[in-house]
């Protein structure tokens, strides 16, 4: 038996925490409902079984009916595997749920708001899950089944699994000690094996810059009777973030080069470069941005750094004020001291910024 274990695909999501611009904003959407049928040919490729979706395999508040309807009809297109959704806390199963008046195939099975047991008798298998109707859960508001020996077992939760949660808490250790065969997770965005049979598959492809890292589906195998997942690779994104510290640069083609260097990034990903440091006043960050962005699918830089200030010019403007007397206080110790360098001109920045003063 072969399992393709998915969550937090997050169709029609519209990424508008993503610092993404509008455009590329829009192009990710596409590309999430593009991943998604590629996973639906996956399925067809290895002949799975079971497709488990563990929650937030749509962002409700942007989808519309017709989205809810494309997603039926790729379920179509695999008729023999069974199709398992639990609905998670991005598109709770409630009564004026989209999913609600829309036809789904015969394959399809969607949890309902309590724990159910579905059984499929020719494989063996009992799949147990919960579908959300609200946002929030404080406490998990049902019981965990009691396996029986006889089958393979399958436990399908949108859950976290900290001890304090606003998003269905969930105690691992009395999770691993029923008896499962395998725990599908879903919820949590980064992939990763809670137990060896209890995972989290990550979101199928990353949504924003706090999302780095692989990311992909998990396929269950059944080897001489035991469930053993392994984490597939699947996204056709990343999202990389660089640091570049830009103190002592002071020209801009080393500055290109050495932004260069930091983004390990390709034409498939999302770049984000953040300046750090003490920038020479003589340059322009938005050259940066020009030069760099066509070798990314998209380009953020954020510039974090503090500005490198004339300070002899800016004492003389200053010196019958409260730039010029801050100016005195740390000028000697910021030749020789790194933290009073930085205290003095982002303190700089601060006083000029609300004096008016230019740089
Ligand atoms: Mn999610």
């Amino acid at each position: 038996m072969k399992i393709i274990h998915t969550a937090d695909i997050h169709l029609c999501m519209d990424m508008r925490h993503s610092c993404l611009s509008p455009k590329a904003a829009e192009e990710h959407r596409k590309q999430i409902l593009r991943t998604f049928s590629s996973l639906i040919g996956e399925v067809k490729e290895t002949g799975a079984d079971i497709l488990i979706i563990a929650g937030d395999l749509f962002e409700t508040r942007c989808a519309r009916s017709s989205d809810i309807k494309r997603a039926a009809d790729f379920f179509r297109e695999i008729p023999d595997t069974r199709v398992l959704i639990s609905c998670g806390n991005h598109d709770p199963l409630s009564r004026t749920s989209l999913y609600e008046g829309i036809d789904f195939p015969d394959n399809v099975t969607i949890f309902p708001p309590e724990m159910a047991a579905i059984e499929f008798e020719d494989l063996g298998v009992c799949v147990y899950g919960f579908s959300w109707d609200r946002e929030r859960y404080d406490s998990i508001p049902f019981e965990i089944p009691e396996p029986d020996p006889a089958k393979t077992n399958i436990l399908v939760l949108h859950c976290d699994v900290t001890s304090r949660s606003s998003y269905m808490p969930v105690n691992v250790k009395m999770l691993a000690g029923i008896g499962f065969d395998y725990v599908a997770l879903g919820h949590i965005h980064r992939t990763g094996a809670v137990r060896e049979n209890i995972c989290y598959p990550g979101s199928l492809e990353p949504l924003d810059f706090s999302e780095e890292g692989e990311h992909g589906y998990i396929f269950v195998d059944d080897e001489s009777g035991k469930l053993v997942p392994r984490f597939v690779s699947f996204a056709s994104t990343r999202f990389v973030t660089a640091k570049l510290d830009v103190s002592g640069i002071t020209d801009y083609n080393t500055l290109r080069d050495r932004a260069r260097e930091a983004l390990d990034a390709g034409p498939d990903d999302y770049a984000r470069l953040v300046i750090t440091g003490v920038c020479d006043r003589s340059l322009d960050m938005s050259y940066l941005k020009d030069e760099l962005e066509g070798n990314f699918r998209y380009l953020l830089v954020e510039d974090e750094s503090t500005a490198d200030y004339d300070l002899i010019r800016l004492y003389r403007d200053n010196s019958d004020n409260i730039i010029g007397r801050f100016i005195l206080a740390l000028m000697n110790d910021a030749a020789t001291d790194e933290k009073a360098r930085l205290a003095l001109y982002c303190g700089l920045d601060a006083l000029l910024q609300s004096g008016g003063e230019n740089r």
